[in-house]
């Protein structure tokens, strides 16, 4: 096999270049290249200083993830990079693409490091329950200081070349041309000079001075944080870098990295990455099914989602058509649109002259022949088959032939919403999740007869505007709210019961859930849907309407709120509850909350089966990735599917039948074949 380093001479210099497609990930025949290619150097000396960069569209963008979990091969990374810092000639790493995690701790143990500016530098490790391996715990602070570099450790978010010269972890953005020469040149500029090495830096000093940096950093990150194992071990390894000798912080990084790989938040986070990646492939639609130009889009409705669903094409420079019925409603649109640009803006995620490039391409109108030349067209009106049939047929009238026509509905039925046009290859869900600016995930609902090219362009559109996508087949509710309806059946049906609503709401915070089905309710409004009537109550919803008791807008729901919506259980509450299980003659008990969580997330797996067993999901790891990023499903257990499976298939069926819940053949099917659903 040939290797993917090669080296070059230019005079002096020596080039050691790695072409690995597509990330340059840093395997096994990569780092024993890189020992080649440094020893190359140094047994040479017509060799006076060296550079490394890539071939393709990146530097090294981390640790190769598929060879985690088997048995190392060597040289390990840490032994690579420390050959190539321990040279006395001068290494420049030449950084173009992404610099993550490996690769950004390649970049580290060279002695100078030069990036183009449209370059990212960054230690990701975290976001895959992991911290960095290779020593980039101990040098970046050596480099950087601790308060810049703990962001970077324990948070994840790569960051741009400007700001890493800023805090000093690049020496020099070049331009973005010849990148190869310049570093030859700045090589060659440094030859004969004593090098500086990071792991003998001493910038350590603000975390030796200010020791509550790291309390402090805890604090303000905690929401983030919270549950993740791989964070809080990033400080560890940040705080060591200051108290520590660089050979013992070396050491305690290694202890704290090999007992994150080894656990299970690690393994549930790899599962994710793949699966993210997974879910963009449509197994029966070949890669090379041609994209329509998407240059202009249509929304039909203004409301939250219209709106929100509009600034996602707006914030990446689509211009966007937004219809409305009435002036006033396209006015209150159109203005709340505005206003949370405008509250990004204030917050510094955006300049205010971003947020009238993105309000300029907006177009308002109340006029449907305004949408004619969209090349893709968003329904997002409310939820009803016979109003969306009527908005369909207005759409396929007046919008141009080839354009595609996409409903936002959450539930319905997508082939019949398209009968109502004469182009129902053309029509598809796009089921966007609300606040559907801010949501990552977007369920592409494909229909009976919805063309590949519609489908595979959806799916490229959705990573253009920063969605992840998931695709689904037509069935109610599809794969998300499909999976959430049982488990709200049995949250319902376990406080008739007798258990207490907010230990409902508690276990799935427990278990990492970002809240409850209770607290989601008071969130969002109990009153939405109800018919107004105080004469009819006929569920416990009806009755906190009718007792006021609206949700978190009116200070009091399930739960009774403070002024800062501090939450306390109601005495009101348990006893409208307990009336209505008297009322139903359901006997109330004491349930623990195993039970709880079991009824609430063992129906979901077992739903999550029948999707599959119906073919609604391409793969187990797809609803992972609809519940991770839709629902607040804890990353770090993988989604429930991986969750499923790692507890192992048998115990949900044991208890789904101690609960006497039904179990569909397909889980029962899996159980026997043993491999979880993977
Ligand atoms: C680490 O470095 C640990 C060290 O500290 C310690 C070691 C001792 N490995 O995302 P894309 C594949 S941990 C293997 O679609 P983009 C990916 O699966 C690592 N494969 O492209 C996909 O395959 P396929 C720290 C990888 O342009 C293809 O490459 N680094 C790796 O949207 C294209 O990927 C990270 O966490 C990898 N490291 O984004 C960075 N990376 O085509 C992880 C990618 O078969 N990577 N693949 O589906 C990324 O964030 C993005 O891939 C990147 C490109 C931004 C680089």
């Amino acid at each position: 096999m040939t290797s993917p380093i090669r080296t070059e001479r230019h005079d002096n210099v020596l080039v050691i270049i790695s072409d690995n497609p597509p990330v340059n990930a840093l395997g096994q025949a990569v780092r024993a290249g890189l020992v080649e290619g440094i020893e190359e150097a140094l047994s040479d000396d017509a060799v006076e200083a060296v550079v490394v960069r890539c071939d393709g569209r990146t530097f090294f963008a981390g640790a190769d993830i598929t060879e985690f979990g088997k048995p190392p091969v060597g040289p390990s990374l840490p032994d690579a990079l420390d050959r190539l810092e321990a040279s006395d000639k001068p290494v420049v790493a030449a950084i173009h693409g992404t610099a993550l995690g490996g690769g950004c701790e390649v970049a580290l143990a060279c002695h100078y490091r030069l990036a183009v500016p449209s370059a990212k530098l960054g230690l990701p490790e975290v976001k895959l329950g992991l911290i960095p391996g290779a020593a980039g715990t101990q040098r970046l602070p050596r480099l950087v200081g601790a308060e810049a570099a703990l962001p970077l450790v324990a948070i994840g978010n790569p960051i741009s070349a400007k700001k890493a010269k800023d805090i000093g972890l690049l020496d020099d953005v070049v331009n973005e041309d010849d990148l190869a020469g310049q570093a030859i040149a700045f090589a060659k500029s440094k030859v004969g000079q004593p090098v500086p090495r990071s792991s003998e830096g001493t910038a350590n000093e603000d975390g030796i001075k200010n020791p509550d940096i790291f309390d402090e950093f805890r604090a303000k990150n905690g929401r983030k944080m919270r549950g993740f194992d791989a964070p809080n071990a990033a400080i560890k390894a940040v705080k060591a870098a200051g108290e520590l000798s660089y050979a013992d912080g070396v050491k305690k990084e290694r202890e704290l990295f090999t007992a994150l790989m080894t656990g299970s938040q690690s393994q549930a986070m790899r599962h994710y990455f793949f699966a993210e990646r997974a879910a963009n492939k449509i197994d029966d639609v070949p890669a090379d099914t041609p994209i329509l130009p998407v240059n202009k889009v249509g929304i039909v409705g203004a409301g939250t989602m219209g709106g929100g669903i509009a600034m996602n094409f707006l914030s990446a420079g689509i211009p966007v058509t937004i219809l409305e019925m009435k002036q006033d409603a396209l006015d209150r649109g159109t203005g709340v649109m505005r206003k949370n640009y405008e509250n990004t803006a204030k917050r510094g995620r955006m300049t205010m002259e971003q947020v009238e490039q993105a309000m300029g391409i907006l177009t308002p109108t109340l006029d449907y022949g305004d949408l004619a030349d969209c090349d893709l067209v968003i329904e997002a009106v409310y939820e009803n088959m016979d109003v969306k049939k009527e908005v369909f047929a207005k759409l396929d009238e007046v919008v141009k032939d080839g354009a595609i026509l996409a409903s936002n509905t959450s539930y319905l039925d997508i082939d019949e919403i398209a009968t109502a046009t004469q182009r129902p290859g053309h029509v598809i869900g796009l089921h966007f999740f609300s606040p559907a600016n801010v949501m990552k995930l977007l369920e592409v609902v494909r229909g009976e007869k919805t063309r590949d090219d519609v489908l595979a362009t959806s799916m490229k559109l959705a990573k253009k505007i920063g969605k992840i996508a998931a695709v689904s087949g037509v069935c109610p509710g599809f794969i998300g709210n499909r999976m959430l309806s049982p488990r709200q059946q049995q949250a319902n049906q376990l406080i008739m019961e007798g258990a207490n609503y907010w230990d409902v709401d508690d276990v799935l915070l427990e278990f990492g859930f970002p809240m409850g089905p209770f607290q989601m309710g008071d969130l969002a409004g109990i009153d939405i849907g109800w018919h107004r009537d105080p004469q009819k109550v006929t569920t416990v919803r009806e009755a906190l309407c009718t007792a006021g008791r609206f949700g978190q807008k009116a200070g009091k729901g399930f739960y009774d709120y403070d002024e800062s919506r501090n939450r306390t259980p109601s005495d009101e509450v348990k006893q409208i509850i307990a009336d209505f299980a008297t009322k139903e003659g359901t006997e109330q008990r004491e349930i623990s909350k195993d039970e709880i969580r079991e009824r609430l997330l063992y129906p979901m797996v077992n739903e999550g089966a029948k999707i599959l067993e119906e073919g609604m999901a391409q793969r187990a790891s797809d609803i992972d990735v609809v519940w991770i990023n839709g629902y607040g499903w804890p990353l770090y257990t993988g989604g429930p599917m991986f969750w499923a499976s790692q507890i192992g298939l048998d115990t949900v069926i044991a208890g789904l039948e101690k609960h006497g819940l039904p179990v569909s053949d397909y889980l029962r099917g899996k159980a026997e074949a043993g491999n979880g659903f993977n």
